[in-house]
């Protein structure tokens, strides 16, 4: 057990820095071994601090020596403690020279400079900055940087910072320099090098202004042939931002390096993003339809900071949403404008509803439930969550639509005038949106204080004789640690009425502007607020939340009619996929009780028919007819029940995806045949969403396969002319429960793609997910040479998918998953802790399973609690979800 206990940080306690910097001026020697760091700082006085102190955060490196105004510094004149550096009594201006050493190759946390692959990498966001030299590593320090890189010239050929290159040259000792200045002033979390032994694709793009920039992809050699849809996703999102937010590039030169060991997506650092493999390397024997849109859509997120976190950046990291939230709905609503078409934009909302439901609302009812800009951290890395994001960005779309695209667009104009080059909160930009529209937004505040998933109750009643129907709308919000009582939200609510014939109605109702629209947004800002429309002229069928138009739970009624009726009919695609959502999810809960009393199980001809229809009606993109016919996952029931028993769940999922594919066999293959995307690859929406339909039903009739439906699998496995075909199939034969056919299929799967790292990662991560995979299979995937824990993408793809994409082996009832868990944990903890802490995370709604899981799981919980090492990532989760 460890005996010192970690420190909480709080927003409340925020103190502006003591002095400001100017400037830094750099010195990289780059040696695996010892790196020496020297560093130039020029520091002035900050007038709105009454502190004279001179603080540094600095950690896991060694202090050579420190010069303020020329004078070496004896170490009676400063303080250094384990983070700090404290220099007290300073004068207004100083000239600080620091010298630092530190050891890059023993750098197995990825967080700092690191090394990879043999090439030098740093990752600093959010405290990174402190592992390279002593520094105010904190976001409202903004400063121009200078960086001078010396390295080895046949070893690090490439030598790559912020901003333009000044200067290059040769030092005569095997050694080279360059030398880069960033003309923006930054914090210290978005600095970043590389130096290394890479190759470029690049290309010089004229911006709408006419000014030309220089695009690089940098990749190791033999990945050049995966860097064009990267290429082209930069340039698309250039263009993108200049279009729909009138922003442009601020560099001549913008650069994207791919790694091979990140801990996450990518990193927005200025003019030189850093990323993941995963988000650059792309072609269409390697990667699927689901990679092309993830490197999509991480290019435009870490263009797009480039103004949303980068030009205007966070006070403290408290704030982290401003950015984070902000940039995440700019790369959604850029993921969308790619595709264009009205049931596009429809198929990527529906996918973040899908995120949020199973990833963020779990976050908001568990342990670790914080508000959109947290109260208080201990480690900051933990809170880069899907609340942070993905809920953020919700908060986002609200103001948008609350006040249309072009107040939105005011608002963000009015952002930047107001904040270019400052460190600001998450209430500048609200104000910002009020006041460009004229909207009083402070209930809106709420968001951003409030944890928890507001809760909306409708309900209804119709008056036929006044023709008018009443629509009342209650809304709670159900406690969260820290926070028993919730106020009311702001919450724009998006409504339309249907008519019997499955039309929609016009809209007029009482004290809103609605001028007979078919959709209108009602503000609900009461705990209980009643709408009238009028002129309704008969029964209609309300179709509520349209377009999921606030991160809520949104609960009424419906009939199972009602239901059918908006599942065939609704104008609205998001609710329309809802409807059969919510159809499916009623019978699943009935399901999975019957499974645990044992009762018989049957499924009604009713649902099988309206999948029926959907499935075989061509008038309906395929790419929303697969979304339609997914029925929610395992995760996504759970959350609807208050005791989990994921053996059960399994079940009845199982039971009902085994009907639905015996019932619906030969439309199955119907699809299978319709759906083909015969001649070159191409990624674009529609032959994804084809090849979407196409594998599900392939899914579907590999459920209790004849020996044609096997055929059928492995010749598109065998003949696949793309990484999506061939995945799928695999994927559909590892499902199957024929153990010979996967096995054939694994073997050969893995030598055609052995040294292709990210697709020996899928290698694993389709097996981790198989409900036939139990821990001990698991534990002998982990003994093979292409395993290593010390490769987060590794990790994951194994470790991660298996407790957190394979629940019911996960839970297996006696508790080895959760001894599993643990044991990998504190090994993660050991090399990488943000990592570990991410894996940590898999506990978090342990109170919510049958309680002899219960037992198991504190167990294994307090197995890794009470270990005498544990980082304060870890420490922060595992005691979080202790907690009572
Ligand atoms: N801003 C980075 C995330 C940094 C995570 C630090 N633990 C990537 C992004 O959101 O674009
Ligand atoms: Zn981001």
């Amino acid at each position: 057990m460890r005996t010192d206990s970690p420190q909480t940080i709080y927003r409340k306690d925020y103190t502006p820095p003591s002095f400001l910097v100017d400037s830094v001026e750099l010195g990289f020697d780059l040696d695996p071994a010892r790196t020496v760091v020297a560093s130039r700082i020029h520091m002035r006085h900050n007038p709105a601090s009454t502190s004279r102190s001179i603080e540094l955060h600095g950690e896991h490196i060694e202090l050579v020596q420190v010069r303020l105004n020329g004078k070496l510094l004896k170490p009676s004149q400063y303080k250094l403690t384990a983070g700090m550096l404290t220099i007290p009594k300073a004068p207004d201006d100083v000239l600080l020279e620091i010298e630092t050493v530190l050891a890059p190759q023993d750098n197995t946390s990825l967080s700092g400079l690191y090394v990879s692959n043999h090439n030098f990498f740093t990752q600093c966001e959010a405290e990174g900055f402190r592992r390279i030299t002593f520094f105010p590593d904190r976001p409202d320090v903004m400063a121009r940087y200078t960086v001078m890189l010396r390295a080895d010239k046949d070893k690090y050929p490439v030598l790559l910072s912020n901003g333009n290159l000044i200067e290059e040259g040769d030092l005569g000792d095997g050694r080279h320099y360059a030398k880069w200045e960033d003309p923006f002033k930054k914090p210290s979390y978005l600095f970043a090098l590389v130096a290394a032994r890479l190759v470029c694709q690049e290309e010089h793009y004229r911006l709408k202004s006419g000014r030309e920039v220089l695009l690089q992809v940098w990749v190791e050699e033999g990945n050049l042939d995966k860097t064009d849809y990267a290429m082209q996703s930069l340039k698309n999102s250039i263009r993108w931002d200049e279009e729909r937010f009138g922003l442009e590039l601020d560099l001549d030169r913008f650069m994207i390096v791919a790694v091979g060991d990140f801990n996450m997506g990518a990193m927005e650092n200025k003019g030189l993003n850093i990323f993941n493999t995963k988000y650059v390397l792309a072609n269409s024997r390697v990667a699927t339809d689901v990679d092309y849109a993830g490197i999509e859509a991480v290019v435009g997120h870490e263009y797009f900071h480039n103004w949303t976190g980068n030009r205007v950046t966070c006070r403290d990291w408290f704030q982290l949403s401003l950015k984070e939230g902000l940039t995440v709905f700019r790369d959604q609503e850029f993921s969308a404008d790619m595709i264009g078409t009205d049931t596009g934009r429809a198929v990527t909302r529906i996918d973040q509803v899908r995120t949020l439901r199973q990833a963020q609302f779990p976050e908001d009812a568990g342990p670790m439930a914080h508000p959109v800009r947290p109260d208080s951290f201990v480690e900051i890395n933990n809170f880069y969550t899907v609340t942070i994001y993905e809920k953020g960005a919700e908060v986002v779309r609200m103001y948008q639509t609350l006040v249309g695209r072009d107040g939105f667009r005011k608002g963000m104009d009015l952002y930047f005038a107001r904040h270019d080059g400052q460190a600001v909160q998450c209430d500048d930009f609200r104000a910002a949106m009020a006041d460009a529209n004229g909207r009083d937004f402070s209930q809106f505040e709420r968001w951003y204080s409030q944890a928890g998933t507001p809760v909306v109750t409708a309900s209804t009643r119709y008056d036929a004789a006044s023709q008018t129907f009443e629509l009342t709308l209650a809304q709670s919000c159900p406690a969260t640690p820290g926070q028993p009582k919730k106020l009311p939200f702001h919450i724009p609510v998006t409504v339309g009425l249907l008519a019997a014939d499955g039309r929609d109605l016009p809209l007029h109702v009482d004290g809103v502007a609605s001028n007979g629209a078919t959709s209108v947004v009602l503000e609900l800002t009461e705990a209980s607020q009643t709408f009238r429309f009028t002129q309704v002229g008969e029964v209609p069928v309300p179709s509520l939340l349209r377009d999921f138009s606030a991160p809520v739970v949104l609960e009424y009624d419906y009939t199972d009619a009602q239901l059918l009726h908006l599942f065939r009919h609704d104008s609205d695609p998001v609710n329309r996929w809802e409807a059969g959502q919510r159809l499916a999810m009623e019978r699943l809960l009935k399901l999975t009780g019957a499974v645990a009393a044992g009762e018989p199980l049957v499924l009604d001809e009713t649902f099988i028919a309206a999948q029926r229809a959907l499935l075989a009606d061509d008038t309906l993109d395929p790419a929303f007819r697969e979304l339609a016919l997914i029925l929610p996952s395992e995760t996504i029931i759970a959350e609807r029940m208050a005791q989990v028993d994921p053996q059960a769940i399994h079940a009845a999922r199982q039971f009902m995806r085994t009907t639905i594919a015996a019932a619906l066999k030969p439309e199955l293959l119907a699809q299978y045949h319709a759906n083909q995307t015969p001649g070159e690859y191409s990624p674009d929406a529609l032959s994804a969403g084809k090849r979407a339909l196409k594998n599900l039903a392939l899914s579907y009739l590999l459920i209790a396969p004849g020996a044609a439906e096997l055929d059928l699998a492995r010749l598109q496995f065998d003949n696949a002319g793309n990484m999506t075909d061939r995945a799928a199939a695999l994927a559909a034969l590892i499902h199957s429960g024929s153990q010979p056919h996967a096995q054939a299929a694994l073997t050969s799967f893995y030598a055609d793609f052995e040294n292709e790292a990210l697709v020996v990662d899928k290698w694993f991560a389709m097996q981790a997910a198989a409900p036939t995979t139990d821990v001990q299979a698991v534990r002998q995937l982990m003994a093979h040479p292409a395993f290593t824990l010390k490769n987060p993408n590794r990790a994951r793809s194994l470790i991660f998918n298996f407790t957190n994409g394979n629940p019911s082996q996960f839970h297996a009832v006696d508790g080895s998953g959760y001894a599993f868990w643990a044991e990998q944990v504190i090994a993660l903890d050991a090399l990488n802790p943000q990592v570990a802490a991410r894996l940590a995370r898999s506990m978090d709604r342990w109170r919510r399973y049958v309680p002899a899981l219960q037992s198991h799981m504190r167990d294994a919980l307090e197995q890794v609690a009470g270990q005498a090492s544990l980082s304060n990532d870890v420490m922060e989760v595992v005691s979080k979800a202790l907690a009572n």
